[in-house]
């Protein structure tokens, strides 16, 4: 026989023999410990139907919450609008949060199951816990990748008392709350964000955030050592720590209620500690006999939280026949409901797959500017330069200044971006401009930064992160592919992640940084559907693009990604102190579009480049050329790029990326697909980029450009 079955019978037996263990029922009248039973039996059949439905070929989906349902007891403890980042065994949880809003999950989470056009978490794309409705975004299948984001939002309910964004949607007096799983605590990622909310805390920074470890001792097959959940969260700095019985509703909501009481009046980060068993093993196929000693899954089976709710019932007065007759009836109405969405039609073709990849546009106001009095006082002595060619540094810096001057909302946080301005000054003054509500000096966590912006836009903030350089990205860059890009997805466009990250990167800095300050590498970013990359090449492109990013974030809740070629910030010159590489601060209204390239000259001879690819062939100066800056790199602006290059008769690709992986594969392919012929590339190689001499013998240069051309056009 199978689990499922061992624990339905033995509920049913065990409570008709009045076979059960002894509980105290106290804290909870009897009425509300019988909704919340009824909850957790709605949570157990549907686990149980999950799986009928998958051996029907209607279903496919089976990790359960069977041995969680004292999350039904977390929920009763929170409000609705406490926004929730749930543990995937958080079923009851979601069940109890609907019931308080007057709702009924029952034909929701079949329709996910069966992965329905009409579920209304994510459209048929994941079977997600989740609802708009109950301020619950759905989270991702990578462990604890949601706890920075949980960070963020307890950070954005405590920063929108000082600073409220038009579009907040979470109550000043809500709080945050995050479950994972015991061995999910192991993970980097949630000891960053533990981390993260503790330092934060520490510092006396508001931090309404609830953290909640479901203990049940395992993580698929490998046991969590006795104690260690304790003994790892009891001691935080910064935070509180709670436990409970989580398989005792009674004892779950106590621990719960004090726990929520005091993250809501101190406004400080508490964890609480549950104590849970997994029941049915780790999802459909998994079998927990193969790995554990039978003794220990009967064992949890014995602790199943339905039979102590049971018997705490049984104590409050109710009748056998009455607890039974809940849990059947439950199964009874999944069952019949289940008959019903099993053929529910399901998205079809990719079309509708990817019908959600953009989010929706986001409610926002219209603006006409910052006023000229407020830019006055804000810019001070640099708003008289602003006429004058000025390196891309600096102009970067008045973008910023402007845009946070227009949009109260937009927040920019990251290392050093505060008192020290940035390591190259790109975000200097803006502390004493903006004050440290709007900047945000943020510890050394790039995944905490991005959990940061992330979580802060889901209260309305618009968020502009910053990564120091481009090798920092990358241990944090799930938080963006896995995070903020899907999230629109598998929510079908209910929530979104708008943001700009800006990040310093690529090569070409004289002598300094090697490989980690100069990486030259673009290919993570750009092969995420729906992010958008940036990468301007001069001072007013930066400005003008990087407006751009800002509105697509903040009217169309796009997640964009703007990478600053660090080795063109301070670029004065082409030739010797011609000055010809800066410019004069771009009109507050001039923005350049994403997917708009860049043209200079008719010539014949395509340059089709980028970045510092871009100032190189302006060095070059290849007679009878037409310089092509594609600006951006996600997507490719390729039906601008077709248009530029119209009537050309060669066209030479340069790219400073890798020849692996780098953006000229996908401009060669795209040139060919449209029919051009006498084309080429000129790529680095694929190599890191050292220091010292040798820093830009691996990349693309100025002779090297005109040598290719020769090559091109001798063929
Ligand atoms: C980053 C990451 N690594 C691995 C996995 C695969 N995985 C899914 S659940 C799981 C175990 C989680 O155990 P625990 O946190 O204790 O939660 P439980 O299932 O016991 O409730 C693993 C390893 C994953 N989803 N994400
Ligand atoms: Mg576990």
């Amino acid at each position: 026989m199978n689990r499922v079955s061992i624990v339905h019978d033995n509920f049913l037996r065990k409570v008709a023999a009045r076979d059960l263990p002894s509980v105290a029922p106290h804290g909870l009248d009897a009425d509300t410990s019988r909704d919340l039973f009824a909850h957790q039996c709605l949570t157990r059949a549907l686990d149980i139907v999950s799986r009928e439905m998958q051996k029907a070929g209607h279903g496919f989906y089976t990790i359960g919450s069977s041995g969680h349902e004292g999350m039904a007891a977390v929920a009763h403890a929170l409000r609705v609008d406490d926004i929730a980042f749930l543990h995937y065994r958080d079923g009851a949880f979601q069940v109890a949060r609907a019931a308080q809003n007057g709702q009924d999950m029952c034909r929701d989470m079949l329709l996910s199951y069966a992965c329905a056009a009409d579920d209304p978490t994510s459209g048929g794309r994941h079977k997600v816990l989740g609802s708009r409705d109950l301020f619950i975004p759905p989270q991702t299948s990578t462990i604890a990748s949601h706890l920075p984001k949980a960070v963020g939002a307890a950070y954005g309910i405590g920063l929108a008392r000082r600073n409220r964004p038009e579009e907040a949607i979470l109550p000043a007096d809500g709080i945050a709350v995050a479950s994972f799983g015991d061995a999910s605590l192991n993970h980097s990622t949630a000891q960053g964000a533990i981390n993260a909310a503790g330092w934060t805390s520490v510092q006396a920074v508001p931090l309404p955030l609830l953290l909640i470890c479901e203990d049940n001792g395992i993580g698929i097959s490998t046991r969590t050592p006795t104690g260690w959940v304790a003994s790892s969260l009891a001691h935080r700095p910064g935070l509180t720590y709670f436990a409970g019985d989580g398989c005792d509703l009674w004892d779950a909501y106590r621990a719960a209620s004090e726990a929520v009481a005091f993250v809501r009046t101190h406004r400080k980060p508490a964890v609480l500690h549950l104590r849970t068993v997994r029941l049915y093993g780790h999802a459909g196929a998994d079998v927990a006999t193969s790995y554990l000693p039978r003794a220990e899954v009967e064992a949890d089976e014995r602790d199943d939280p339905l039979l102590r709710s049971a018997a705490g019932l049984i104590r409050q007065g109710m009748r056998v026949d009455d607890v039974l007759r809940v849990y059947t009836d439950a199964l009874d109405r999944v069952r019949a409901e289940a008959d019903k969405v099993a053929h529910a039609p399901v998205l079809k073709g990719p079309g509708e797959v990817m019908a959600a990849i953009v989010p929706h546009a986001r409610p926002h106001s219209t603006t006409n500017g910052p006023g000229a009095e407020a830019r006055v006082a804000v810019f001070g002595g640099d708003l008289a330069q602003t006429d004058t060619p000025q390196p891309m540094s600096k102009l970067i810096n008045w973008a910023l200044t402007d845009l946070m001057l227009t949009h109260p909302e937009t927040v920019i946080m990251g290392e050093d971006v505060g008192r020290k301005g940035g390591v190259y000054g790109v975000t200097q003054k803006l502390l004493n401009r903006f004050g440290p509500n709007r900047v945000i000096d943020t510890l050394l966590d790039e995944q905490s930064i991005l959990g940061l912006a992330i979580g802060m836009a889901h209260n309305g903030f618009v968020p502009m992160p910053e990564i120091q350089f481009l090798a920092y990205l990358h241990n944090a860059e799930d938080q963006i592919r896995g995070e903020a890009a899907t999230l629109p997805f598998f929510s079908n466009g209910q929530w979104a992640n708008p943001m700009v990250l800006r990040i310093a990167g690529l090569g070409y800095q004289k002598g300094f940084g090697g490989h980690f300050h100069n990486d030259n590498a673009l290919a993570v970013l750009r092969d995420i559907p729906g992010l958008i990359l940036g990468c301007p090449s001069n001072g007013t492109d930066a400005v003008q693009m990087l407006r751009e990013c800002h509105r697509l974030a903040r009217e169309e809740n796009r997640l964009c990604v703007f990478v600053e070629p660090i080795a063109l910030y301070p670029m004065r010159d082409v030739q010797p102190a011609d000055g010809a590489w800066m410019c004069k601060y771009p009109a507050l209204d001039q923005r350049i579009a994403a997917g708009q390239v860049g043209v200079e000259g008719t010539g014949d001879v395509a340059i089709v480049t980028f970045a510092n690819g871009r100032y190189l062939a302006a060095q070059a100066q290849v007679p009878n050329s037409r310089l092509i800056d594609l600006r951006w790199l996600a997507p490719l602006p390729l039906d601008s790029l077709l248009a530029a290059v119209e009537g050309c008769s060669h066209i030479l690709v340069v790219d400073e990326t890798r020849r692996s992986g780098g953006v000229a594969e996908g401009i060669m392919a795209a040139l060919l697909e449209a029919g051009h012929q006498n084309i080429a590339r000129y790529t680095a190689h694929d190599s890191f980029i050292a220091t010292g001499r040798a820093y830009a013998d691996t990349l693309p240069s100025a002779p090297g450009i005109r040598d290719a051309v020769r090559r091109l056009i001798a063929t």
